[in-house]
């Protein structure tokens, strides 16, 4: 079974990116599985090293939006790329805005090792 790190990684990680283009959040939306059933509604792309991403977790811990005590903001600001289902997207064909942005990102960090496990917030 897939964990939850590896779920993080895999909807939210994307060292590599973006592609320069506008079709970016329709085409890694499908490839990496998040309109399986629905279109996830929004979700963000962050484009830095996993292992700088991983370190968020060993700085500022801040509550997330759920009022759990396990969020942590970066420090630095990251290249992000925020998808966001457009209003006439219709299952099973989901549509996207990409929107590019450098932003500190929040992430909620569990177990041991202490990793990311929920991409909270960008501020
Ligand atoms: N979640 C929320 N706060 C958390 C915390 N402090 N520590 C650990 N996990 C936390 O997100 C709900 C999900 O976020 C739940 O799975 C919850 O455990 C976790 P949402 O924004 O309400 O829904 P979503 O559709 O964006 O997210 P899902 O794909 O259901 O959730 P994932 O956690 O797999 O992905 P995410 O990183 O986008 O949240």
């Amino acid at each position: 079974k897939e964990s939850r790190a590896m779920k993080f990684q895999r909807q939210h990680m994307d060292p590599d990116g973006p592609s320069n283009n506008s079709n970016y959040c329709n085409q890694m939306m499908r490839r990496r599985l998040m309109t399986e059933g629905r279109c996830k509604p929004v979700n963000t792309f962050v484009h830095e090293p996993l292992v700088d991403v991983q370190a968020v977790c060993l700085q500022r811990n801040i509550t997330c939006k759920n009022g759990q005590p396990n969020c942590h903001k970066s420090s630095s600001s990251m290249k992000i790329t925020d998808c966001r289902v457009t209003s006439g997207s219709k299952y099973p064909n989901c549509d996207y805005r990409t929107s590019q942005k450098e932003r500190h990102i929040i992430v909620a960090c569990e177990g041991n090792p202490y990793v990311p496990v929920h991409f909270d917030a960008s501020v």
